[in-house]
């Protein structure tokens, strides 16, 4: 019989070893199945063990954390942490209610998602004590690291004549690709197997490079320079992560990339033409309220390049620190740490890109940082579970404005961002025409006088199927925005071309999964781009609003 722990590495180290070997395979299920694990009297075979980490890591790692400790979501300890309810305590039937039903804090119903044998399984497995994670550093790091095509081996210039500031890179979750479209043909250029739930991409300073960074920790880097999009290069940074973005300052173009760690929570810096790894900084630490608790598994969340300065703004979800990355020496980077307000997680720029604002979600606020002088501005009330992607920068009533959505309720606010009275205040709270919560995304473009906003997480799905449009002059509801007909799914993330007269709309459709091009002056559907290879689309990324921050 294995020990839990060793069924559990494997997990793991499958997960490492399908970065540098079979490129197809996201995650390796070889383990020999059958034997039970008696472990607190609970029996799961080894292959239960697999699949349960599996769905634990997908599905659930996000707001628990890697080691189960708890984050967002509370702790999921077989014995507790002493301030949250022990999984052995609440039993099975216990567990199954809150999977099944979710909570008010946000935790979505499983039920319909998970079936109702991975809901089953997820009980037993709730109740054996996690493993400890295995080391993952600079050895490890430069073990998955695979240079596919050296600098010198790649195009000097475009192959192609095709316009790359319109591409749009899209991440097709589930399938572990991401899709190269041309935005101006909307022909699909290349679909490239990326790794295991890509959840972000990012474009290079010149826009030339595309970065995938996945759940399994995995970046890869694509050269739009080929007539068809290649992989030139892929490492893997941890074993879990959500962010990346490359040094946007003049003089560092192109040159650094830099990676952040769920777990091992770590930042990582990369060279960006080869994805070399140059250096790993922890960022386990004291929390930013001053009551020095200890925080190992302090994640990175969003991260964003100035513009201004050669800084990184990388988010520690746990600990509240908003770390400004100095990345002129990035073997020895210099890291300036802002306390702020826990738990950090996504956030954008304001216009003028002096300041980044950030949602500490679980604080129901959001927090403005000034990057080139490195301060803490202010810290902003503004409703239940702010969550912005990145925001979006419109003008209302004469003001500039960023905006953010809500998880955990039907708001959707305007904060003023330009100097004068009043400035960073909340100067106007609206609301989606029907109640509920559940917004993921909001979008806008400086050429559109619209805005437009998901409702992705909201289990009805006549709400988690639609997105509103809102007028930014007036702020008041324009349309909402329905699926194809006879359709049942959800919507999720907008994103516009270069010139921004179209927004793009993943739709989760079944069967019929697509991207709905809708034309933003007359909101009415323009194009509809499906396929076989188009599955579960989440994000969309135009290469050129992405290298600007243009949302
Ligand atoms: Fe995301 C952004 C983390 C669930 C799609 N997501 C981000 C960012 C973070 C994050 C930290 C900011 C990255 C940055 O800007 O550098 N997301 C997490 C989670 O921890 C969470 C809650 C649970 C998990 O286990 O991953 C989570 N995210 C989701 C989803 O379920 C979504 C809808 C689909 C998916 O990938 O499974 C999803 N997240 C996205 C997208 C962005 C994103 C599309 C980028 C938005 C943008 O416009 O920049």
């Amino acid at each position: 019989m294995k020990s839990l722990k060793l069924v559990l590495t494997m997990v793991i180290v499958s997960l490492i070893l399908s970065c540098k070997g079979d490129k197809k395979k996201g995650v390796d299920y070889s383990s020999p199945a059958g034997s039970d694990i008696a472990d607190a009297g609970i029996s799961i075979t080894d292959v239960e063990m697999e699949q349960g980490s599996q769905i634990y890591f997908d599905k659930c790692a996000g707001c628990h954390g890697s080691s189960r400790k708890g984050a967002t979501g509370p702790s999921l300890l077989p014995k507790g942490d002493g301030k949250h309810i022990s999984m052995e305590d609440l039993g099975p039937d216990g567990i199954k209610v809150f999977i099944e039903n979710g909570t008010p804090g946000g935790m979505p119903e499983w039920k319909g998602i998970m079936t109702d044998a991975e809901i089953e399984l997820m009980t037993r497995f709730l109740q054996i004590d996690p493993p400890e994670i295995p080391a993952f550093e600079m050895e490890e790091i430069k073990g998955t690291w695979n240079l596919i095509i050296p600098v010198e081996d790649r195009p000097t210039k475009p192959e192609h004549k095709r316009n790359i500031d319109n591409y749009f890179g899209v991440i097709m979750r589930d399938a572990g690709n991401v899709a190269v479209i041309d935005g101006d043909t909307k022909e699909e250029l290349a679909v490239l197997k990326t790794g295991f739930a890509v959840h972000i991409l990012r474009t290079s300073a010149s826009g030339r490079y595309i970065y995938s960074v996945g759940r399994d920790g995995r970046v890869t880097m694509i050269d739009t320079f080929f007539e068809t999009p290649k992989i030139v290069a892929e490492v893997r940074g941890s074993f879990d992560a959500r962010s990346v973005d490359v040094s946007k300052y003049k003089g560092y173009e192109d040159k650094y990339l830099v990676f952040g760690g769920y777990n091992p929570s770590h930042i990582v810096i990369f060279d960006a033409q080869t994805l070399e790894p140059l250096s790993v900084t922890p960022t386990s630490g004291n929390a930013c309220d001053g009551d020095k608790e200890f925080i190992e598994e302090a994640r990175v969340a969003s991260i964003v390049a100035s513009h201004t300065d050669p800084l990184w703004v990388c988010n520690i979800k746990e600990t509240g620190m908003v770390d400004l990355v100095d990345y002129t020496d990035p073997r020895n980077p210099k890291i300036t740490e802002i306390p702020s307000a826990r738990f950090l997680h996504d956030g954008g720029w304001d216009s003028s890109g002096r300041y980044f604002l950030v949602a500490a979600n679980a604080a129901n606020k959001i927090v403005v940082v000034d990057v080139p002088n490195k301060k803490l501005v202010k810290i902003i009330e503004t409703g239940i579970k702010p969550h912005p992607g990145r925001g979006a920068n419109i003008e209302f009533n004469g003001n500039k404005v960023w905006i953010t959505s809500h998880l955990g309720e039907n708001k959707i606010v305007a904060i003023k961002t330009d100097e004068g009275e009043g400035q960073w205040t909340v100067v106007k709270e609206f609301k989606t025409p029907r109640d509920g919560g559940g917004a993921l995304f909001v979008k806008s473009h400086p050429k559109s006088k619209h805005l437009w906003v998901d409702r992705t997480l909201n289990p009805d799905k006549t709400l988690h199927s639609v997105v509103d449009v809102f007028d930014t002059q007036t702020l008041e509801h324009k349309k909402t925005i329905t699926m194809p007909e006879g359709v049942d799914g959800r919507m999720v993330h907008m994103e516009y071309n270069k010139d921004g007269n179209e927004v793009w709309v993943s739709a989760f459709m079944g069967e019929k999964n697509a991207i709905l091009i809708y034309d933003d002056k007359t909101l009415e559907l323009k194009e509809t781009i499906q396929g076989d290879w188009v599955q579960n689309p989440t994000g969309k990324f135009n290469v050129y609003n992405t290298t600007h921050d243009i949302y």
